[in-house]
């Protein structure tokens, strides 16, 4: 199933319609541009553009963070572990959902919101593992959003004490930001990326719960130094939990399943 969050169908983006409400120029995906004035007639004290845009980017957030809440609620009164699965395009996110919902089929229940700028390739590979997928296409927007999560939850009707895995747009920037009311947030950092991600981009790496590092099964032919990206994670968010895995052969996948065992097993505590 296909939902569109963004605005090839038409449909605007949080930030677009905020821009909108707003009454400024903006751009469309399709790059046309559009001035728009003020629906009301009272007279706006403008500050600089800069305090506008810091203003409305607190308002977009507050948005989200309310409608996080209401997901978060949503998945606690359903018994449902949420995890948000962030990383850099092409860390692995889409092959770590494949594998264990082949693995664990006869243990667990997952279902799967794919989030991508645009096809609906990655949903097709988890429907095709055997799970049943709803894609979000994002279109100009770089990450998901609670609402959209709150959209493909309506298409996708997760079963009473089962797993949501969100795959979010592949970037280390922007999902940052935006809580979708899920239970942790899982960043998949492989190690063809470099040891000095995580200091590169802190606020990714600081927002996770939880650390995969992915694709060791390629380490023979790099020079990636594991403990050195380790310490630079663990610099930016002592508190994360790391999991060293290959998602392609299966080496250190059954650490992970177990710590979904377990948050699954809480999730549905009474
Ligand atoms: N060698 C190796 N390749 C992997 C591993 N995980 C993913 N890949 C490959 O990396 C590419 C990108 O993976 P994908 O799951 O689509 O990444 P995504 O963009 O984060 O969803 C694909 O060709 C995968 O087969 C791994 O653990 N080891
Ligand atoms: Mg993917």
């Amino acid at each position: 199933m296909r939902l569109d969050g963004g605005n090839e169908t038409g449909k605007e983006t949080a930030l677009e319609r905020d821009l909108h409400d707003h009454g400024h120029e903006h751009v469309h995906a399709d790059g046309t541009r559009h001035s728009h004035a003020h629906d009301d007639d009272h007279a706006h004290s403008h500050g600089s553009a800069t305090n506008d845009v810091v203003q409305l980017e607190t308002r977009i957030l507050a948005k989200n963070e309310a409608l996080a809440a209401r997901n978060r609620a949503w998945f606690d009164g359903r018994e449902i572990l949420a995890l948000n699965l962030v990383s850099s395009p092409g860390a692995g996110k889409t092959t770590l959902l494949e594998r264990p919902i082949r693995d664990l089929k006869h243990e667990l229940r997952l279902f799967v919101i794919e989030g991508d700028q645009a096809t609906s390739h990655d949903g097709e590979r988890i429907r095709a593992a055997g799970a049943a997928a709803v894609q979000v296409n994002t279109g100009a927007g770089c990450h998901l959003e609670a609402d959209m999560v709150a959209r493909g939850l309506k298409e996708l009707k997760p079963d009473f004490g089962s797993i949501v895995m969100i795959e979010n747009v592949g970037n280390l920037v922007c999902p940052a930001l935006f809580d979708l009311g899920e239970r942790a947030k899982v960043i998949i950092f492989s190690v063809t990326e470099g040891e000095d991600k995580p200091l590169k981009y802190p606020r990714m790496f600081k927002a996770a719960d939880i650390m995969i590092l992915n694709t060791i099964d390629l380490l023979p032919h790099l020079d990636f130094d594991v403990e050195r990206a380790v310490a630079s994670a663990v610099q930016v968010n002592p508190g994360v939990t790391i999991f060293r895995l290959s998602a392609r052969t299966g080496d250190g996948m059954e650490a992970w399943y177990d710590w979904v065992r377990g948050q699954s097993a809480i999730a549905r505590e009474p």
